[in-house]
């Protein structure tokens, strides 16, 4: 039984479909090689991949929250390294959903739509949770910026044609003097620098980016000067709940393939012990609370209410549900487990707790909150309601 639309169920269907023909014969492989290969790129050309989170104005099918999140878990369900590149990719447009011009979405969005990928980039060694310290400077020079500094762990910026980069317009204001660029790739001055090498999510494409004097026309800011933090943090509002989904999928995916094996070794005995039921059955308890979380957040979404709040819980708790769940599983596989391909769902699982913002600083956010409520706008009854 399912309250998700026929025309949800079907997208659903047909973002599974493209899973278990691309995604889940390569996942393996390209983990063991460890760098991200193209090959993802083609294979979504057809079915447009990010053309859900693209407004329809700008030639996207702009699915409503819940069925981005539907896709997006059967991704995870896939491969949650592969996953990653297209949620990272999402993450990017989102700032120019925020805070782009009519001009700018439509430059940003169409090589997505040509399923080109696009890198956020935010993080700095300097800068990882506390979002506003950062060092990179845009100095405004005539019909011009230039650009100077580095950005650390980003998502897809070696494989990227477009970027959105967060520098300094006013380094004396801190997070206050923070702006918000497009950036092309290619620009002279802008490179890649080392390429991180990770425990997990192995498949995707993670390094440093340097900018030396890079120039790009003032009509790249995305905004105005100093709106940076904000742009980043409604960014980061509306793409955490992509990593709460790219959780829940690798949790059901670590469940079921747990199950499969422990019906494959013993076959004939098709009912486990009590102790093992139970198990399995917290184990999906969690999954499905962690769904239903994600689905409540993305329904706020969709309505246009806060949801900075439920965006915080969400990522929070489905990461952690993935890294529980996952962990339970290889202890219930055992050496197996530990040594299969299946291990990598434990491993895959860490980052989720880690990127877009740590899970401690998700608690961060949670806790203002909770202690300081945003006042709850009830309208008013018209008579005879
Ligand atoms: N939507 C819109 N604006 C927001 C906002 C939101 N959800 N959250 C904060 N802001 C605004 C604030 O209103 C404030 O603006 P004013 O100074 O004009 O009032 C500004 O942004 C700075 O916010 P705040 O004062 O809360 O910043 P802090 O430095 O105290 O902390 C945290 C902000 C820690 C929450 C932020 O730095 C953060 O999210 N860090 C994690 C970064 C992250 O996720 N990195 C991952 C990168 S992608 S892998």
């Amino acid at each position: 039984m399912s309250v998700l639309t026929p025309e949800q169920l079907a997208i659903k269907q047909a973002a599974k479909d493209f899973v278990a023909q691309h995604i889940i014969p390569r996942a393996g492989e390209f983990d063991r090689a460890g760098e991200f290969h193209p090959y993802l790129l083609e294979a979504a050309k057809a079915s447009k991949i990010f053309a859900m989170a693209v407004p329809k104005e700008y030639g996207g099918l702009d699915y409503d929250s819940v069925t981005q999140a539907l896709v997006l878990e059967e991704w995870g369900y896939g491969c949650a390294g592969m996953g990653t590149t297209l949620a990272a990719s999402i993450l990017s447009m989102d700032s120019v959903l925020v805070a782009g011009t009519d001009e700018q979405k439509r430059r940003y969005f169409t090589p997505m739509l040509n399923t080109e990928i696009g890198a956020f980039g935010l993080t700095e060694p300097g800068a990882g949770s506390d979002a506003g310290a950062g060092k990179t400077t845009a100095v405004r020079d005539g019909d011009d910026y230039v650009i100077n500094g580095s950005k650390c762990w980003i998502t897809n910026g070696g494989v990227a044609t477009v970027y959105v980069i967060y520098a300094l317009t006013d380094p004396a204001r801190g997070a206050k003097g923070l702006s918000a660029f497009i950036i092309e790739r290619g620009r002279p001055g802008f490179t890649i620098g080392t390429v991180d090498h990770k425990l997990g999510i192995r498949s995707s494409n993670t390094v440093e980016l340097l900018l030396k004097d890079v120039r790009i026309p003032a009509a790249n800011l995305l905004g105005k000067e100093g709106d940076g933090m904000k742009i980043a943090m409604k960014t980061l509002d509306l793409a955490r709940p992509a990593i709460a989904a790219l959780s829940v999928g690798l949790a059901q995916r670590a469940l079921d393939e747990c199950v499969k094996h422990l019906q494959k070794r013993f076959p004939d005995k098709p009912q486990p012990g009590q102790t093992l039921q139970f198990k399995l059955a917290d184990m999906q308890i969690q999954v499905e609370a962690a769904r239903q979380v994600l689905h409540h957040t993305m329904a706020l979404r969709q309505a246009g209410v806060p949801f900075s709040k439920e965006s915080a819980i969400s990522k929070t708790f489905c990461s952690d549900v993935a890294m529980s769940v996952s962990s339970q599983a290889v202890s219930l596989m055992g050496s197996y487990g530990y040594t299969s391909e299946l291990g990598k769902y434990m491993r895959d699982s860490k980052i989720m707790q880690i990127y877009e913002g740590t899970n401690q600083i998700q608690r961060l956010v949670i806790s203002r909150a909770v202690l300081a409520p945003a006042p709850v706008a009830v309208p008013a009854l018209k008579a005879g309601e």
